[in-house]
């Protein structure tokens, strides 16, 4: 799922700004078409009007339903997003947003078809020049109406266009481990994507996502920000990992580093922890970080003592399996 192409939402003021200059480009154009024909006075004035209604109606509702059809309808998306959605902004109030530009769809036709209707049977310049006018302030009445939905639209796509863009039908591993103990090295590793790698800790600005593929088959990686916090007490990113964790991942490879930026005992502490967290389904790997600046016999005593299967600490060695496992 992608969030990030949907369009800036504007204001009602730049839609009725955008329809009555257009309609009035148009009618210009095509006055001098008009004023040449043999109709009547009356009947070459009919004519630019409904003109403009014509274009007021169609730039709107264009405009309108590009807001509307853009927006994924929020009920059919996958867990993952819907919860993200639930935490981040106010569904509902989103939902009723999109639900009255849609009313507003609905009345522009009406009101076209309603004004366009006693345009024509207008007998004099001067009622259809009053009508046309009604039609304009009916128009910017609707659009009006709909100005806090568009508000609130707009608001919400910019929230969203922060969601990562993860896939949500195909076999996803979550890393997850303490700051600063190389998860997005091992991405990096393991799929080949170049994010951002600090010496430092907090660096993960959003999550990182990278590909592991052999031929048409994708493994997908997701290198999240490692608390188990209350989810309440968790920044918009460790809730996005959480959800990922939670609705996308197959497995997780939880990360030890034994040179301790994090004392040991308590990355055995969140070990623990997020197993107690997972489904029974969802399996643990563990990986053992910076085996280059080690002693291996270390690293082979820890899991030996600590009792840890499925552990690794050569990157290569993992890929192989998880490639095994699933492409
Ligand atoms: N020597 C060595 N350094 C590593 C390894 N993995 C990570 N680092 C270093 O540890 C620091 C934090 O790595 P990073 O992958 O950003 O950790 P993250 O915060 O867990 O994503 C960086 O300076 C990395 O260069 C490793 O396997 N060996
Ligand atoms: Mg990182």
């Amino acid at each position: 799922m992608n969030f990030q192409d949907l369009v800036k939402v504007e204001r009602a003021d730049w839609f009725i700004d955008i329809a009555f200059k257009t309609a009035g480009k148009v009618s210009d154009d095509k006055r001098s078409d008009v004023t040449k024909t043999k109709a009547s006075k009356l009947s070459k004035s009919r004519t630019l009007e409904l003109m403009k209604i014509t274009t007021i109606q169609k730039v709107l509702i264009k405009h309108l339903k590009n807001i509307v059809e853009k927006f994924p309808s929020i009920d059919e998306l996958p867990d993952f997003y819907q919860e993200l959605i639930n935490c981040t902004l106010d569904k509902d109030e989103l939902k009723k947003s999109l639900g009255g530009v849609s009313w507003a769809i609905t009345r522009i036709g009406l009101f076209s078809k309603k004004y366009s209707g006693k345009i024509k049977a207008g007998r004099e310049i001067i009622t259809i020049n009053s009508q046309r006018k009604e039609y304009y302030g009916r128009i910017c009445s609707v659009l009006k109406q709909i100005d806090k939905f568009l508000v609130v639209i707009e608001k919400s796509r910019r929230i969203m266009k922060s969601y990562p863009s993860i896939k949500t039908n195909i076999p996803t591993i979550a890393i997850f481990g303490f700051p600063n103990i190389g998860k997005t090295t091992l991405l990096s590793k393991l799929t080949g994507s170049t994010p951002d790698i600090q010496p430092y800790a907090f660096t993960t600005k959003g999550l990182n996502i990278g590909y592991i593929k052999k031929s048409y088959k994708k493994l997908q990686v997701i290198d999240t920000p490692g608390s188990l916090d209350r989810f309440d007490k968790l920044n918009n990113i460790e809730k996005q990992a959480y959800l990922a964790l939670k609705h996308c991942a197959q497995k997780v490879i939880y990360v030890f580093d034994l040179t301790e930026p994090f004392p040991i005992e308590d990355q055995l502490e969140l070990f623990k922890k997020l197993k107690k967290q997972l489904a029974k389904e969802q399996e643990i790997v563990v990986y053992f970080s910076k085996s280059d600046i080690l002693d291996k016999q270390i690293i082979t005593e820890f899991i030996k003592n600590s009792k840890l299967s499925n552990a690794y600490f050569n990157a290569e060695l993992l890929l192989d399996k998880l490639k095994h496992i699933y492409l």
